[in-house]
């Protein structure tokens, strides 16, 4: 349970930038290795959502470029996941847009499950609402995160979903909870929402029966033809504001991994630099997230390289290798 109001963690937000880095550093220290944990994304349904997210370029309510799929076949996701651990990635993480998976998807997205396990992977499932029976089934097949972001805080998030609720968001929460499985959740920065809307988010994360093992916190990705596409009429999140949210969210949440998502392609070494700093160690690895960009898998490596942060990753991974080679190398890894 979370031990903070609001006033008191507004006044956590807003002290020098030095003393909250280094509160949240030390908050880091005491829970968590030097290390920053690799997850890697793949769309497995693409486009064509019934929910109204006004930033998601697979709302079916918005014309934009992404190309629909439906449900990839296991085999070819199963490529995707070994070419993922080949590359030092330590979770597989599946994400369809949906508003619930289908009954009639169920059996398929078990094999799935089953198959990417037995790679040696963590497995990850972003899916949309789940019942309990649908939650308890994919637990039973062995998945062990299942994300479902609450994006922002229950007051803002009517402007930004109206298809759904922010209870829905929280029941289904508790369901994959209460089967046993680890939880993700965390929102978007740059919708528009307030400081008080981004630390009511962290403190609703925080204040559930189990607070959830991750935390992806995302910077909004302007796509053209959603509602928040429009870059110009946007209000970018200011460098700092966004490290500060991260430093409120470790310490808010010291034992979750805190993940740096989404906008990262717009984030320079330095600014990653200090998201780190302020408590990230996860980032989501590879070359694209679901439908938009993410940085080059080196540079990712070299980063780290540089900053002297080891990788949480698979025990056979190449990334593994990362101390034992030279810059020179890292070109080919
Ligand atoms: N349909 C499922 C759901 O909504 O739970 C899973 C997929 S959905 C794309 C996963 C998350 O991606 C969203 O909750 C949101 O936080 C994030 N996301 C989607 N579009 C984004 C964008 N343009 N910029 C940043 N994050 C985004
Ligand atoms: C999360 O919080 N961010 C990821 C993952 N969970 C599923 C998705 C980011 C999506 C960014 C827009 C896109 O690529 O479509
Ligand atoms: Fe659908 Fe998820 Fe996108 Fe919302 S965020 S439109 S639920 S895919």
């Amino acid at each position: 349970m979370t031990s903070y109001t609001l006033p008191e963690l507004l006044e956590i937000y807003h002290q020098p930038f030095n003393q909250l880095l280094f509160q949240a550093q030390s908050v880091h220290q005491k829970h968590f290795k030097d290390e920053v944990e690799l997850c890697t994304l793949l769309s497995i349904k693409t486009g064509s959502c019934p929910e109204d997210c006004k930033y998601c370029p697979q709302s079916g309510h918005y014309k934009t470029n992404v190309e629909k799929e439906k449900l990839l076949p296991c085999n070819l996701i199963v490529a995707r996941a070994k070419k993922a651990k080949e590359m030092g990635a330590k979770r597989f993480c599946m994400g369809a847009a949906w508003r619930n998976p289908p009954k009639s998807k169920m059996p398929e997205l078990i094999n799935i499950i089953q198959s990417i396990k037995d790679l040696g992977l963590e497995t990850c499932m972003t899916l949309g609402m789940l019942t309990k029976e649908d939650s308890d089934k994919l637990a039973e097949a062995g998945l062990d995160y299942y994300n479902h972001n609450i994006d922002t805080s229950e007051s803002y998030y009517p402007e930004i979903i109206t298809t759904r609720t922010f209870s829905s968001r929280i029941e289904t929460l508790k369901n994959v909870s209460s089967s046993g499985m680890k939880v993700c959740s965390g929102g978007i920065l740059g919708m528009g929402e307030t400081t008080e809307d981004r630390l009511e988010m962290l403190m609703m994360l925080a204040s559930l029966d189990t607070p959830p093992a991750s935390v992806p916190i995302n910077k909004l990705i302007p796509v053209p033809g959603t509602p928040l596409g429009d870059e110009l009429k946007m209000a970018k999140v200011d460098n700092f504001d966004f490290v500060r949210t991260i430093a409120v969210a470790r310490i808010l949440l010291p034992t979750s991994k805190v993940r740096l998502s989404a906008g990262r392609t717009e984030m320079n070494e330095e600014m990653q630099a200090l998201c780190f700093m302020a408590g990230a160690n996860s980032i989501f690895y590879g070359e694209r997230l679901l439908t938009t960009a993410n940085p080059d898998q080196n540079n990712d490596l070299k980063l780290l390289k540089k900053l002297g942060l080891g990788i949480e990753s698979n025990m056979e991974a190449k990334a593994k290798r990362i101390d034992q080679i030279d810059d020179e190398s890292l070109n080919v890894l």
